[in-house]
């Protein structure tokens, strides 16, 4: 087991919940929830701790949040606020990596075994990321130090909100032992009863079964529990660019010689694009077409992706066509897409 990496987790304390409080000080002692209004079929996005005290939980119907806490004050959700406040975040990260991991807009994972700072105490510079954070973000995040991403993360949730913990290798047996398997990562409800019923509960139950034994039982969940429950995790920290667009485009050995032409080429480049859309569909913000003329001047038409993509990029086509209508050389068609971000909240009941 690699014992020299140095893995910090990030995950901000009840994060839209506490930007909301942070920009409305009113709100500051109240339990508050962002998400939909309860007249609705709203649902809770997130609740902050004190609502958590009454039962408010995220995905939770708002109807229900209110019948378990009538005094509950709703916000209305503003992503580009948590987008900006998620930014903010990664500015500070920054200073400490490059090596930097996202997995939402509030939670990252941090590999900083390189980093010389604060004479490379990873501690230290958990400290320091979260007090950096409160003073320029103005929310509280809480961090988990270890030897790996999964004892990171477990670690980050250990001591929420504000939290703060470390877990050095002579601690870890100790710690993941006591663990509940239905809290794993990639462990869901079927998989927790499954385990359950076989008459492991928690990680020290797993021990003592081989590793042949636990892939014969669960597959290649089970060869990922043989390691998890040991503390091992070898998976690295992956820096990973979201994709801004997905186009294609191609230049033609002849130059096409009119709009008609150019409208045959766009739509034989659609398929390809619609296949590499794939798993970005629910972000696409913008369509684009390209078209470059003969004497290589170029031109871009985008707008909204309406009805369809062939209908749009046929638009698009003509209104850039227009601007130069001479023959073609090359075409492009793309779309634009947004940040990544959570499924559940976008189908949210909102008020007005
Ligand atoms: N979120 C959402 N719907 C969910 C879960 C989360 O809209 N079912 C949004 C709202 C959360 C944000 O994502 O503020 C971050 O999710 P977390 O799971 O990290 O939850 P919180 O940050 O709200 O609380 P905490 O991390 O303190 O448990
Ligand atoms: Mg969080």
């Amino acid at each position: 087991m690699d014992l020299n990496r140095k893995i910090i987790h990030v995950d901000a304390d009840s994060f839209y919940a506490s930007v909301e409080e942070r920009d409305d000080p009113g709100l500051s002692g109240k339990p508050v929830v962002v998400g939909g209004r309860p007249d609705g079929r709203g649902v809770i996005a997130t609740a902050n701790y004190v609502a958590r005290s009454f039962g408010v939980r995220s995905a939770m119907p708002s109807s229900q949040a209110l019948r378990l806490c009538p005094s509950l004050t709703f916000v209305k959700p503003d992503m580009k606020k948590y987008r900006e406040a998620s930014q903010a975040m990664h500015a500070v990260f920054k200073r400490y990596t490059d090596l930097i991991e996202p997995l939402s807009l509030d939670e990252a994972y941090l590999d900083v075994s390189d980093s010389e700072l604060l004479a490379g105490s990873a501690t230290r510079m958990a400290q320091a990321i979260k007090s950096e954070i409160h003073r320029e973000v103005g929310i509280r995040v809480s961090a988990g130090v270890s030897i790996n991403k999964f004892l990171a993360k477990v670690a980050s949730d250990w001591e929420k909100p504000d939290g703060l913990t470390v877990l050095p290798p002579d601690l870890i047996d100790d710690f993941v032992g006591q663990l509940a398997l239905r809290k794993f990562p990639g462990v869901g409800p079927k998989m927790a009863e499954r385990l359950r019923s076989d008459g492991y509960t928690r990680a020290q139950d797993l021990l003592p079964v081989s590793r042949r034994a636990c892939v014969k039982a669960y597959g290649a969940m089970g060869e990922r529990l043989y390691h998890l429950v040991r503390g091992v995790d070898e998976r690295p920290v992956q820096v990973t660019r979201q994709r801004k667009s997905v186009s294609v485009e191609r230049t033609y050995s002849e130059d096409l010689p009119d709009l008609a032409a150019c409208q045959k080429a766009v739509q034989s480049l659609l398929p390809e694009l619609e296949s590499r859309m794939g798993e970005h569909a629910d972000r696409v913000r913008s369509v684009f077409v390209k078209v470059k003329f003969s004497d290589f001047s170029q031109t871009t038409a985008e707008g909204p992706l309406e009805v369809d993509l062939t209908q749009s990029t046929q638009q698009f086509l003509a209104e850039a066509y227009a601007r130069g209508q001479r023959p073609v050389r090359l075409i492009g068609v793309g779309l634009r897409l947004g940040p990544i971000e959570w499924g559940l909240q976008l189908d949210l009941d909102l008020p007005g």
